[in-house]
Order: C-alpha cells, then sequence, then structure tokens
C-alpha cells in the first residue's frame, strides 16, 4: 500500500517516550505521520529518523493552546493523506506529594496537558473523521485512573478523566464508524518519572530499582495492535503493567523509592 492509502496518524507528544516509538513504529508500516510537541529540535530528529516509505511531519505546537494547534494544523501540506487516527499520548505528571501538600500550579499543569491539551486536538480533529466515515481515537490513560498510590491524585483524576471520556466517546460515536480506544499503561521508562521529579535524575532511576520497567516499545507496540485491528473491531480499553509491578507505586513508595 501507498503511504496515501495508509492514512496519515497524528500522535501527539512525539518528542519522547511512547509517543517517539509509536511515531516510528507507524512510519516503518508506511503510515504519514503528524508528530506533535513543543520541542522542535526532537521532532526534527525523529522526522530524519523515518524509515524509506513512512514520512514524519513535525509540528510544533503546545496541545495547551488550541488557536496555535489550530494554526499548526491549518499548515500542514496538501499532498498529506487524510487523517484516519489521532493518538491523544501529550501529558505528564509533576510532583509525588499528597494532596494536602501538594502545589495547585503543578495540579494545574497536569489539568491544562492531559485533560484540556487532549480535548483541544480532539475537538481539531473528530469533526473530519466523522465526516469521512471511519477513523480511530487512541487515548493513553493509566493505571494511575484505576488504583490509587499516594501521591498520584489529580495526574490519577486527570488520567480517570481520559478512561471515561474514552467510553463516553464511543456512545456519542455510534454509527459513524470512528473507533475510540483507550491504552492504560502501568511503569514506563521514559522521560515521564524525569519530568515528575523536575529533573532529578537520581529520584527517577530510583523508582525502578529492582523493577523490570515497560518499555516505550511495549506501548507504542500495543498501540500500533490496536489500530491495526480490522474496521468491525473496537478495543475499549487495554492495561498493560510490568509483571513486577503490584497495582499502583504502593510498592515502590513502601520501599522508599517514590
Ligand atoms: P515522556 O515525558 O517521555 O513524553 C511525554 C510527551 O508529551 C513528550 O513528547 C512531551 O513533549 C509531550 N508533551 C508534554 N506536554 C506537552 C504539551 N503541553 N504540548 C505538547 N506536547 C506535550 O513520557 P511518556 O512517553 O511516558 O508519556 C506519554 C503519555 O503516557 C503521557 O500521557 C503519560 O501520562 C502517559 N503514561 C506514562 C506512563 C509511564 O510510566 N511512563 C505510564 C502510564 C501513562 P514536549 O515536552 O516536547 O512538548
Ligand atoms: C503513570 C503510571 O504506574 O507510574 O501513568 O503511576 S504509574
Amino acid at each position: 500500500m501507498s503511504p496515501r492509502e495508509h492514512g496519515c496518524v497524528v500522535v501527539s507528544g512525539a518528542s519522547s517516550g511512547f509517543g517517539f516509538r509509536t511515531a516510528l513504529l507507524l512510519a516503518e508500516q508506511g503510515h504519514t505521520v503528524v508528530a506533535v510537541a513543543r520541542r522542535e529540535e526532537r521532532l526534527d530528529a525523529l522526522a530524519d529518523a523515518a524509515p524509506a516509505g513512512g514520512r514524519i511531519i513535525p509540528l510544533t505546537a503546545d496541545v495547551r493552546d488550541r488557536d496555535e494547534l489550530k494554526s499548526a494544523f491549518g499548515k500542514l501540506p496538501d499532498d498529506m493523506p487524510d487523517i484516519t487516527a489521532v493518538v491523544n499520548n501529550a501529558g505528564l505528571s509533576r510532583g509525588f506529594g499528597p494532596m494536602q501538600s501538594a502545589d495547585s500550579r503543578q495540579w494545574q499543569e497536569m489539568i491544562d496537558t492531559n485533560v484540556t491539551g487532549l480535548l483541544n486536538v480532539t475537538s481539531l480533529l473528530l469533526p473530519g473523521l466523522v465526516e469521512r466515515g471511519c477513523g480511530h481515537i487512541v487515548n493513553i490513560g493509566s493505571i494511575a485512573a484505576r488504583y490509587p498510590y499516594t501521591g498520584g491524585n489529580v495526574y490519577a483524576a486527570t488520567k480517570a478523566f481520559v478512561h471515561q471520556l474514552s467510553l463516553n466517546m464511543r456512545t456519542d460515536l455510534e454509527g459513524t464508524g470512528v473507533r475510540v480506544t483507550c491504552v492504560a499503561p502501568g511503569m514506563a521508562r521514559t522521560e515521564f518519572a524525569l519530568v515528575r521529579y523536575d529533573g532529578d535524575e537520581q529520584r527517577a532511576d530510583r523508582l525502578y530499582d529492582g523493577v523490570v520497567p515497560l518499555t516505550a516499545d511495549d506501548v507504542a507496540e500495543t498501540v500500533l495492535w490496536c489500530l491495526s485491528r480490522p474496521p468491525h473491531v473496537n478495543v475499549n480499553m487495554i492495561e498493560i503493567m510490568p509483571t513486577d509491578q503490584p497495582f499502583g507505586l504502593g510498592f515502590a513508595q513502601r520501599r522508599g523509592r517514590a
């Protein structure tokens, strides 16, 4: 199949971790990928790494800013195939403090990114999928949404929003041909912990002591599997965890690692 027949997949948060690997795997399959994130140089490196037969188009934007996103999507090249799927992956966690001592600015950043950012991307791209009568939205949730751990509070709640929204979107989209999946990973080694600990590499590394975490590829391959089911199959929700991770992060906290 030509890249046009494969369609185009928009991947948010493609400059690192799950998004980066998902973009590359999709390009390897012959898809055109629109890779969204704020760090332009990372996206350029990703685009340069696109294999023959695949194409990665960098799109530098902050998902929290709907106007910026809209204008960036408006400048995509004309020779691009139609958008057939969206992977809403951009997201972050900030801090590990209990609710009573956490920083409300960090809460706002998580809500703005994980909730509003996901809604911004979806609101701009979903009408096109519905109009064309097919498509697939994959939202990246988290096991934190289902299994509480101390300090998970607002981060976990933003991901619970993603899980419930995914199910509700399914009902709204009945009869449109558009599919919705939520992929909920557990602990994975990406830049996620580094961001959560505000760049403290030692603390981020300690979280993974004695655990074999998921890799970005484990999650990217799961996303690809969901996207590649035949059109009559909708995978609603997938949880994927390291074998070594009991539910939540309580085990790491008990051992003084989180
Ligand atoms: P990374 O920190 O490696 O990647 C996060 C990505 O999100 C980066 O590309 C970052 O790009 C992008 N991003 C963050 N904020 C914005 C923004 N405002 N606008 C655009 N892009 C943004 O983490 P992961 O790959 O691990 O995380 C990906 C998703 O998976 C997140 O939603 C996270 O909550 C979720 N998750 C992660 C788990 C883990 O253990 N790693 C487990 C379960 C879920 P840039 O900074 O360049 O903008
Ligand atoms: C993050 C997953 O297990 O680190 O979404 O909380 S976990």
